[in-house]
């Protein structure tokens, strides 16, 4: 696969500097200008003083991107343009037209991937949308997870999808889910879901010794790491609830369907609870890539 790297990134390749990536598709989607710009940035300076270099991954003109220079990043904080949300199966029909987007998880796993980066820090990923039975709205995040020998670091599924059911599904994909500092799946918003987590870590080189049994001594698929978000900023679960279900109901009334769900219900729960699920977010993304650099260095570490 035909790779462009921005500066910092083929420097830090040189020079063994380890790499964490960062999906696009939470500043091309997922939050609103500026603040996706500005969360774009503070996550890249939350890798770097954790010591390892950000590859925010992207595709631009129709070329994939490990490391975006500031006006690509910028471009696609602005949508200006027709911006993509560009997940695995996107990808070749981006490529193929010439077209700019931002990657989702599952994108953002099989780029990194490629470019041979172990680790990976987003906000909440996708999984198994409320009312399966009906629409079988599934994430091919969890796909992706199963397939990509990549440490994708959460803060959780996103609160708007049927937790217990994304945990079994991450099951089926042989997914590895582990609390940081905590027994519990975190609901992205608040700390707390209510469901048990089988693994723990308590430390970043507790985790990249799991990265080594899984990618080098088993050369297995990804993993996932779930941080809990920031006390400061997370919210209530009964709250959140509460939104959501009402959020959910105006989605379902305009009719709201596929790929457009997630980016709508982010804005819509943002509206209703005047910016307090934005400033959680914007938190929860900066916590997830501290952690994700210093599992990076801790993995390189052990590595050499
Ligand atoms: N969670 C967020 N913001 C986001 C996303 C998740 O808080 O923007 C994005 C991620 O890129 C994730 C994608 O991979 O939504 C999942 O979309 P879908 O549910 O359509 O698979
Ligand atoms: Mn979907």
């Amino acid at each position: 696969m035909e790779l462009h790297y921005s500066e910092e990134v083929r420097r830090a390749k040189e020079q063994g500097v380890p790499l964490v990536a960062l999906e696009t598709s939470v500043v091309a989607q997922g939050l609103p200008y500026p603040d996706n710009l500005g969360a774009a940035r503070a996550c890249e300076e939350a890798v770097r003083r954790a010591g390892a270099v950000p590859a925010p991954i992207a595709v631009v003109d129709g070329q994939v991107f490990i490391g975006l220079e500031e006006p690509q990043m910028r471009r696609l904080a602005e949508g200006k343009e027709r911006l993509l949300k560009l997940a695995s199966r996107d990808l070749p029909v981006a490529i193929a037209q010439g077209a700019t987007g931002g990657t989702t998880v599952s994108a953002t796993c099989e780029l990194a991937a490629a470019a041979g980066i172990r680790v990976f820090s987003t906000g909440g990923i996708g999984g198994v949308h409320r009312g399966v039975a009906e629409h079988m709205d599934i994430s091919q995040d969890l796909w992706a997870l199963g397939r990509f020998p990549v440490a994708v670091v959460c803060a959780g599924a996103k609160s708007v999808l049927d937790l217990p059911k994304t945990l079994e599904a991450l099951e089926t994909a042989a997914v590895p889910v582990i609390g940081v500092g905590t027994d519990e799946l975190p609901s992205f918003y608040s700390s707390s879901s209510g469901l048990k987590l089988e693994h723990r870590v308590d430390d970043a080189a507790a985790g990249a010794r799991i990265l080594r049994a899984r990618f080098d001594t088993l050369g297995q698929g990804g993993l996932l790491f779930t941080v809990p978000p920031p006390e400061e900023t997370s919210l209530p679960r009964a709250d959140v609830e509460l939104h959501i279900a009402s959020a959910m109901a105006e989605a379902d009334r305009q009719g709201i369907r596929g790929k457009a769900v997630t980016p709508f219900l982010l804005s819509e729960m943002a509206r209703r609870t005047s910016g307090k699920t934005l400033r959680a977010n914007l938190a929860l993304l900066t916590n997830n890539a501290r952690f994700a650099g210093q599992l990076a260095v801790a993995y390189a570490q052990g590595s050499r």
